[in-house]
């Protein structure tokens, strides 16, 4: 593995799934790995999962970790080609990718979409700048419009406890108060269409269709609790619109995750990626009860992150 950008760079994703589930069972398997190595972590948005379980898997593997939080701590960037820097933008991509480039092996870097322009945020320009110019591998910690080391869990969870062959996956919207990226969503649908594993459905009121890329070729189903029959996950997530950019449609609080929605699945368990509003997204009844598995999800986020950086090692 060159980079981690996307489901196109996983490869065989039930290989990736099983190797993170091998991490689970021995941690410390392949400690000597990444001895002398450091990964760099860039953060131009919060995090606690990505940020934690990142450092987490690269010390397992014997790496060093160094988090840099650039939109706190950094000068302000620069990522157009041939402006005249005469703002308030202190240091160009081309030379702090660069210079980034020398001193890790590895680099990771968050950053969020703006939600305003559609056309730059599905661009990818800002991690794609700091690829072209780093010049080690990068892997991505959520860019603009996916998140894939947060899908790998999922599918990591979904394999950990799924009881059939080819268990029913449910991706469903859920309301929120706040306008919040695709990328979650995408990666998810990404990954859950590329894996033949699943039988995945997408549920959304009209308006938040995710681009196509994505989600082709799941099943839409516009009626929530015709989605959710039979289900045996629900995966719950807000994103504000896509065609209507960035925008908050509706809030249908009805769309909120509950215990009655859930009577109808196959006794589902509900996912979510974490960080979760308790009775906007999801009522406290199910995230406190028994089909919840949020948590045991974000832990195998260490693991997920363990394979990718150790098929990154073996690479180079
Ligand atoms: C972010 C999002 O929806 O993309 C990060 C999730 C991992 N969530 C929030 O900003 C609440
Ligand atoms: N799920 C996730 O990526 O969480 P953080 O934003 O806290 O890293």
């Amino acid at each position: 593995m060159k980079q981690f950008l996307s489901v196109a760079d996983a490869g065989d994703i039930n290989k990736l799934v099983k190797l993170a589930l091998n991490y689970k069972s021995k941690p410390f398997a392949d400690k000597a790995l990444g001895a002398g190595k450091t990964m760099g972590m860039i953060f131009l948005n919060p995090s606690l999962r990505t940020r934690i379980s990142t450092q987490v898997a690269a010390r397992n593997l014997g790496m060093e970790v160094i988090v840099f939080n650039l939109d706190k701590e950094g000068w302000q960037l620069e990522f157009e080609d041939g402006v005249v820097m005469n703002g308030n933008k202190a240091e160009h991509v081309r030379e702090a990718a660069a210079v980034m480039g020398q001193y890790f092996d590895i680099l990771g870097i968050r950053t969020f979409p703006g939600l305003i322009n559609k056309a730059e945020d599905y661009s990818e320009h800002f991690i794609n700048q700091f690829v072209k110019h780093a010049g080690i591998p990068v892997v991505s910690l959520e860019s603009a419009t996916v998140h894939p080391l947060q899908s790998l869990a999922d599918a990591v969870t979904i394999r950990e406890l799924k009881t059939t062959k080819k268990p029913k996956v449910v991706l469903t919207w859920a309301p929120h108060v706040k306008a919040l990226p695709q990328a979650v969503p995408n990666s998810f649908a990404q990954w859950m269409n590329a894996w033949d594993d699943v039988d995945f459905t997408i549920t959304h009121p009209e308006g938040y269709e995710l681009d196509e890329k994505f989600s082709k070729p799941a099943k839409i189903e516009h009626d929530q609790d015709k989605a959710l029959e039979g289900a045996d996950f629900v995966y719950v997530k807000n994103w504000s619109s896509y065609q209507k950019y960035g925008q908050i449609l509706s809030t249908a609080s009805g769309w909120m995750m509950t215990r009655k929605k859930l009577q109808h699945t196959n006794n589902a368990k509900v996912m979510h990626c974490l960080p979760v509003r308790r009775n906007v997204v999801i009522a406290d009844e199910v995230l406190d009860g028994p089909e919840s598995v949020v948590v045991q999800q974000a832990g195998n986020r260490v693991w997920a992150a363990q394979a990718v950086l150790s098929e990154i090692l073996k690479q180079r």
